[in-house]
């Protein structure tokens, strides 16, 4: 979360936005001679744009999605290096296009290239779901929602023991895992707790969302990712080790990564991924159930796993409070995506009163990141991910993955993960 609005987005997006907008438009004239023969400038943004069309028609194809941030970022220093290197203009249409077709070409190449040299492969699933094939679907509306709910998180005597949630919830498998027991649940969702020293946050988190989840008819499973390291905390580095950790146990379609404060009080919002990443903390009661910012990216956030693997990930680099969320907003818009937000009056949510740890100081070099979440984009998330996973205990109400981060903070060489995407 930004604890000022003073960050000028627009900076960042500055080259973006020449190619991306059609405000260009009004300088693209077609293919005219007086237009070629002179140079101001506008002949370059108008080629970047025309190639932008070509890029992006490829990396729409499915199979090439996952090359989206690599281009974009060539697209950009393509278009960066033109204006700067290049000022004695073309001569014809037919230079134009030729000039068109080697940059696009060289783009497409290097799109490719990156497929398939520098992707994160995901793991393999040891599972890929729990209910028979030839269970009925659930109902797109589960009918055991209630709306808005009681939710006390200060209650005198606390949040109740790990076992009487348990309790409460006999069908839970080992790990927290849950799915309905009479339809084949629509989305298997893995949510993802970053998580340090927050026991009476984590059961109060438990001892709600459990029995929300459940009458969403979810098949859902509840990660809490627990930096045992004693470097600074690294939210969004945890985020990529649950991911990762999550789709080596079962073929997750959604994720939500969840603060472990927030609780929701009206079970009408849906933890569902739609097309697009989603916000979902957007009314919570300590901010007046207001918005705090446009561009506020923190708190709860679901996303695809396609769309996750696109975007790669989060950055592993913010250690201490801030400014991850909205290196994650930054990735999103240059990735082409939206970003979707439930109504606020679903969007409801508790959050625990608290102070910040001093191993979570706000990062001062959070801002000069966020200057660069575009160039870093490619290379420090997914595919340069190094942990080191110290247990994994599969208690009833959730699972545990204690992790130690490493603490030099900077991208080493391209992680090979070893462990490929099957094919199949
Ligand atoms: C805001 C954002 C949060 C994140 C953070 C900046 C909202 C509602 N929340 O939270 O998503 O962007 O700013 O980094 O916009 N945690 C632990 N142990 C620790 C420290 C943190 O478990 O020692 C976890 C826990 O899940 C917590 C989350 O990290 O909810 C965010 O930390 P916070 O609650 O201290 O920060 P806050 O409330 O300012
Ligand atoms: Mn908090």
């Amino acid at each position: 979360m930004k604890d000022s609005a003073n960050l000028t987005i627009g900076k960042i997006f500055y080259v973006l936005v020449f190619f991306q907008f059609p405000l260009l438009y009004i300088f693209h004239k077609g293919h005219t001679i007086p237009f070629y023969a002179s140079y101001d400038g506008n002949y370059y943004k108008t080629l970047v744009k025309e190639l932008s069309s070509d890029v992006w028609e490829f990396i729409n194809e499915d199979q090439n999605k996952l090359a989206s941030i690599q281009v974009i970022k060539q697209v950009v220093q393509t278009f960066v290096m033109q204006l700067q290197s290049k000022n004695e203009g073309i001569k014809d249409a037919e230079e134009y296009e030729l000039v068109k077709d080697t940059i696009s070409s060289y783009l497409i190449d290097t799109a490719l290239e990156d497929v398939t040299n520098n992707i994160f492969h995901l793991p393999k699933p040891e599972k890929t779901h729990d209910y028979p094939e030839n269970w009925q679907s659930c109902l797109e509306t589960p009918p055991k929602l209630r709306g808005q709910l009681e939710v006390d998180l200060n209650q005198t005597a606390g949040p109740k023991s790990f076992s009487e949630i348990a309790t409460d919830s006999p069908a839970l498998k080992s790990g927290g895992h849950w799915s309905p027991a009479y339809c084949k649940a629509k989305n298997r969702v893995a949510i993802v707790i970053p998580y340090r020293n927050r026991e009476i946050h984590l059961r109060y988190f438990l001892m709600y969302m459990h029995k929300t989840l459940q009458r969403q008819e979810l098949d859902y499973q509840i990660f809490v990712v627990n930096q045992v390291d004693d470097n600074s905390f690294n939210r969004a580095k945890l985020l990529n080790v649950g991911f990762v950790e999550a789709m080596k146990q079962y073929d997750w379609q959604c994720f939500v990564f969840h603060d472990v404060d927030l609780v929701l009080e009206n079970d009408k919002c849906l933890y569902r991924c739609p097309e697009m990443p989603r916000h979902i903390s957007v009314a919570i009661d300590k901010f007046k159930y207001k918005l705090l910012y446009a561009a506020i990216f923190g708190g709860i956030t679901s996303m695809t796993t396609d769309q996750y693997i696109q975007l790669n990930g989060y950055s592993n680099l913010f250690w201490g409070w801030g400014g991850e969320d909205d290196d994650m907003f930054n990735r999103i818009r240059f990735a082409n995506m939206k970003i979707l937000r439930p109504p606020p009056t679903t969007a409801r949510f508790k959050m625990i009163k608290h102070d910040h740890e001093s191993s979570n100081k706000p990062n001062p070099k959070r801002f000069s990141l966020l200057k660069n979440s575009l160039s870093r984009m490619s290379e420090d998330g997914l595919n340069s991910l190094e942990y080191t996973v110290k247990a994994i205990h599969k208690f009833p109400t959730h699972t545990m993955i204690d992790v130690d981060l490493g603490n030099d903070g900077r991208p080493k060489a391209k992680v090979t993960l070893q462990q490929l995407r099957p094919q199949t």
